[in-house]
């Protein structure tokens, strides 16, 4: 087989890239290794910049989330000193839309088959082949058969985990990394929110967040130490702990039931440079992973493939490179900012295990600036509604 695109990874770089490119009249092949069942399965994110609300529009994939996603106008800080609002629209006249990364997913994939586009499902032992040459190619097996894809590039949209990134030489690629010593305890239940925009609170318990994805389903984290198994916290034990996180009004308000999902995610920082190597593109969390504190990990997947597709489409349109040529530089700059801003946020609402009393008091008085300063307040907002995606 031959396409002009291979795409490794559907999840959603991989089929937004694919979305876009198939709408450009530039032809794909997506080997996604699960299937669409089990990727549709992984809850994620739940935020999106306005820059992937208007991509996913772009990508015709954004109906469902114009008529069902919720806007908000900015969310709430719970702090030792009491709750506050940062008001990203007064700040800086943008919003952010609520609508989980599972819809996002399921929206891609429908438009993906009402394009006609080709995703292979459980595509296994997938392997780039000549990508620094100028005939790549990509095999896979599937039911036991071998398959070979030549194209022109190579997209490396299959995540954390996948085989693209490994394909980059190691005497090529720097890695930089920061692990932080908890995780997220998360949990989805059938109730409605507990307040009206998102509540991020730093308790001296350990951090909690109250999110949400629709007006009957809400999405809540706790910080808990890595050690901690799902198997070690009952739906009772996780209530009870989330409440005395978040502030008492809040709390006795809010409506509990049975978790329908609960999971632990480990908390990192990691960039890879550089995102490209010969004909190959990496994109998302194959190249980037960040802490989900500031709800960039899934934005930043779309900001990725914004920039990769406006190179290939100059490519295949008008014969011009540039863009292709400047796709590491132009999306490591942004990549570099929303890590920032991860870890800023990530150190800012946590407890760590081994904070000093400096340490503590400097917490407090980052919060408290932000409290009182419309200036801090707009620098947030900046960061949270998305940086613009400009080069
Ligand atoms: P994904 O979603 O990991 O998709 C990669 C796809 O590639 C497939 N794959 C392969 N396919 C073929 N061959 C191989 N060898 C392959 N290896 C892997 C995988 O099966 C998968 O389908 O990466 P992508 O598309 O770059 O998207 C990135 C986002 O998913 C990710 O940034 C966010 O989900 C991160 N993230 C969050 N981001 C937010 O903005 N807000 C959040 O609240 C948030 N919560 C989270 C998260 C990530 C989590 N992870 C990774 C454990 C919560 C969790 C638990
Ligand atoms: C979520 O709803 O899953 C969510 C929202 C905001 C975050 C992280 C996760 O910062």
């Amino acid at each position: 087989m031959r396409t002009q695109v291979a795409i490794i990874g559907g999840g959603p770089s991989g089929l937004l890239l694919s979305q876009l490119l198939n709408k450009a009249g530039i032809g794909t092949v997506v080997l996604e290794r699960r299937t669409r069942e089990y990727v549709l399965s992984r809850i994620r994110a739940g935020v999106l910049e306005w820059g992937t609300v208007e991509l996913l529009r772009t990508a015709g994939a954004g109906d469902r989330m114009d008529r069902e996603g919720i806007v908000h106008d900015g969310c709430y800080l719970s702090t030792a000193k009491g709750m506050f609002h940062v008001d990203f629209k007064k700040r800086v006249g943008k919003q952010v839309m609520i609508y989980g990364q599972t819809e996002v997913t399921r929206d891609l994939y429908d438009a993906q088959e009402a394009l006609g586009a080709t995703v292979i499902h459980e595509a296994e032992d997938v392997a780039l082949h000549d990508v620094d040459g100028d005939a790549p190619y990509v095999t896979y097996t599937r039911d036991g058969q071998e398959y070979r894809i030549d194209c022109d590039y190579i997209a490396g949209c299959d995540g954390f985990h996948g085989v693209s990134r490994p394909t980059i030489p190691e005497s090529i690629r720097t890695e930089y990394e920061r692990v932080y010593p908890f995780g997220w305890l998360g949990i989805l239940a059938e109730t409605p929110p507990c307040a009206d925009e998102l509540i991020y609170a730093n308790h001296p318990r350990g951090f909690a967040l109250a999110s949400m994805r629709n007006p009957n389903l809400t999405r809540y984290y706790i910080q808990v130490p890595l050690t901690d198994k799902v198997e070690d916290w009952s739906d009772d034990a996780f209530w009870a702990e989330l409440k005395a996180r978040l502030p008492k009004e809040v709390a006795e308000g809010m409506v509990t039931g049975p978790s329908i999902e609960k999971s632990i995610a480990p908390l990192r920082s990691f960039v890879s440079e550089p995102m490209r190597w010969g004909r190959l593109f990496l994109c998302g969390d194959s190249a980037h992973i960040v802490p989900p504190t500031g709800a960039k990990g899934l934005n930043l997947a779309a900001s990725d493939v914004h920039y990769l597709f406006e190179g290939l489409k100059a490519f295949y349109q008008a014969g011009d490179a540039s863009g292709l040529d400047r796709y590491s530089e132009v999306a490591l700059a942004r990549v570099w900012k929303a890590t920032r801003f991860s870890w800023w946020m990530t150190t800012s609402m946590h407890r760590f295990p081994d904070q000093s009393e400096f340490d503590q008091h400097i917490q407090e008085s980052e919060l408290e600036y932000l409290a009182g300063s419309a200036v801090a307040q707009a620098a947030m907002a900046e960061n949270y509604v998305g940086l613009p995606f400009d080069e």
